[in-house]
């Protein structure tokens, strides 16, 4: 297995795919996306626009979808749910489809589109992805952050740093062997830095700090947490988890 981590969509080539590609966005549209399925949500389905999200989520039953929308950290207006895992409890969204569109973790998603397999990764559920690909064994694996507005993010490149450390440490693999590109001999050294104080790590990162002003003290709680869901989100058909 040779894995890749990309900082943002916009730093993957252009001309390549691999056989399995895991989005990332710590903060927090793939934490939302687990926490969906692993409360019993039917389905999770990602789009970087939202009046197509509209066009399409309008053909299904109202009582069997919620529309979650979130533009800079804030909820867009009419939609039932924002971007935080926190209101998607088990009461709301058991045996019901979520559209989605958020800023960024959207447009990371629909980059590798290509892909013959597609997952959704955060800290929460780094365990059951980490297990996907011991199984399958992907010859090429790439890990693409969603970045902010294609700049990088520490939380994103933690949570690849995590799923590299992880890799490491349960097959024979060096990290050399392992790393496609010096960026997984960077995400793996600060995973190792910070990996007993994730929550301060998201404290420092900018995405974290625009979401602490905006009070999502307890979404950032959550979201530092690892292995604490045994969801995969994987998409088996176009722009569907
Ligand atoms: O950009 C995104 O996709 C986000 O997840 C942003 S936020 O955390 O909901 O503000």
């Amino acid at each position: 297995m040779k894995l890749f981590v990309y900082h943002t969509p916009e730093l993957t080539p252009m001309d390549k795919a691999p056989d399995c590609a895991i989005a990332v966005d710590v903060l927090r549209a793939t934490s939302t996306i687990a926490t969906v399925l692993a409360a019993g949500g039917e389905a999770v389905q990602v789009f970087s626009d939202l009046d197509q999200l509209i066009e399409v989520s309008e053909k299904w039953p109202s009582e069997k979808r919620l529309r979650a929308g979130e533009r800079g950290g804030a909820k867009v207006t009419g939609f039932e749910l924002g971007n935080s895992p926190l209101d998607c409890t088990q009461e709301l969204v058991a045996g019901r489809r979520l559209f989605i569109s958020t800023t960024n973790g959207t447009r990371a998603l629909q980059r590798v589109q290509e892909s013959p397999a597609v997952l959704a990764a955060a800290l929460i559920n780094r365990a059951a992805i980490v297990q996907y690909l011991l199984e399958k064994q992907p010859e090429t694996v790439w890990i693409v952050g969603s970045g902010w507005e294609g700049s990088f993010s520490l939380e994103d490149t933690v949570c690849a740093g995590a799923i590299a450390h992880s890799l490491v440490q349960q097959t024979k693999l060096s990290q050399e062997e392992l790393a496609g590109n010096d960026e997984v001999i960077s995400a793996i050294a600060l995973y190792s830095q910070w990996q007993s104080d994730l929550l301060g790590l998201l404290h420092q990162a900018s995405h974290g700090q625009r979401l602490l002003r905006l009070e999502c003290h307890e979404d950032l709680k959550y979201c530092s947490q690892t292995d604490i869901l045994d969801v995969l989100p994987i998409q088996r058909e176009i722009g569907v988890l």
